[in-house]
């Protein structure tokens, strides 16, 4: 109850857009958010697919932006959309989130949005992560993250801010927190919610060494709760939600907000000097340096 009451004073992301769409009690065409988001897209093709039962009352969100599904201005603004209309409709009381791409959950933030791009978009785009996690930490639906490939930095928040995490037993996969390893900084949100999930000495190592652990290692120290083989992943996921949707929804949200609010709490009470120290600290020369260095190893590691 108290989630979804502070969903509703959050300024949404439906909400935001809507205002800039027209309204058809004006007498103008209403514009759907979504279409608002495609055309500033540019594309057609949506990044995310829900596929929503309404008998189980449980929702199935799947990734499907090529190649990596690494997280853009767009995919953020098309995801949240999709959670917050889920959100909103209450008969959907759990939602899974995986990957159609072949060996990668998520790639995580999309490095192009950080690199070479002004402190305007730097900041929509910071504000766009920001509310993701916002939206899946916050949620008053069960989460569970399907981690059917590797899910590296923001993919591992993704996977992090759900409220159980299973994933697909292949020694090629890893996830982590690995931030440094790029010559960047993993802020106080993405330290906190892997701390609150796997403790805090893990996690000063975890984020001084930038580590990406393989599944079985991610097993160990809790990053993710449960291996299984590729192809069971969503099978068990669904399971999984079966048990998990028949404890009382109004308990389980009260005692999820009660562990998570102080966390929550802490950005928004931040959010717009988190987005300045973000924009301030991209945009240095040094930081586009080691940004560059990193996509140019990308691409090496590639050919
Ligand atoms: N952003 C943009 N493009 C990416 C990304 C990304 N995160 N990851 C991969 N790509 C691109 C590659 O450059 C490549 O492009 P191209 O085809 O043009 O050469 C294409 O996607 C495919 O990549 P790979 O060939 O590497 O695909 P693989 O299937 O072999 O590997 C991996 C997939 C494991 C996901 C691998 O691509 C990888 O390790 N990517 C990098 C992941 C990473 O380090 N992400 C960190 C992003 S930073 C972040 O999320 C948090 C930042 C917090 C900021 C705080 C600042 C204050």
């Amino acid at each position: 109850m108290a989630l979804r009451a502070a969903l509703r004073n959050k300024c949404g992301l439906i909400g935001l857009l809507s205002q800039q769409s027209s309204c058809s009690s004006h007498g103008r065409v209403y514009v759907s958010p979504v279409l608002v988001a495609q055309r500033r897209n540019n594309s057609t093709s949506p990044k995310i697919k829900v596929d929503y039962d309404k008998g189980t009352g449980v929702a199935v969100i799947h990734m499907q932006s090529p190649p990596v599904n690494s997280l853009s201005l767009d995919f953020l603004t098309e995801f949240c959309i999709g959670v917050e209309k889920l959100e909103m409709d209450k008969s959907c009381r759990g939602v899974i989130i995986t990957s159609s791409q072949p060996k990668v959950f998520s790639a995580g933030l999309d490095i192009m949005e950080m690199y070479g791009k002004t402190p305007e978009r730097c900041g929509e785009f910071w504000k766009a992560v920001q509310e993701m996690w916002l939206k899946l930490y916050s949620s008053n639906m069960v989460t569970i993250a399907a981690i059917n490939g590797s899910s590296p930095a923001g993919g591992c928040l993704m996977s992090l801010a759900c409220d159980y995490r299973i994933m697909a037993d292949n020694p090629r996969y890893s996830i982590g927190l690995n931030e440094t390893q790029l010559g960047i900084v993993a802020p106080f949100w993405f330290k906190d919610t892997m701390a609150n999930t796997v403790g805090h000495r893990t996690t000063e190592l975890a984020l001084e060494l930038g580590l990406l652990y393989n599944p079985s290692e991610a097993l160990k120290i809790g990053l993710v709760d449960q291996l299984v083989p590729e192809d069971q992943v969503l099978p068990t996921a669904t399971q999984t939600m079966t048990k998990w949707l028949a404890i009382p929804d109004h308990a389980r949200q009260i005692t999820k907000s009660m562990m998570r609010k102080p966390t929550i709490d802490k950005l928004t009470s931040n959010r717009e000097a988190d987005i300045h120290n973000f924009v301030s600290f991209i945009t240095k020369d040094s930081i586009q340096k080691s940004l560059r260095m990193y996509l140019e190893m990308l691409k090496k590691r590639k050919s």
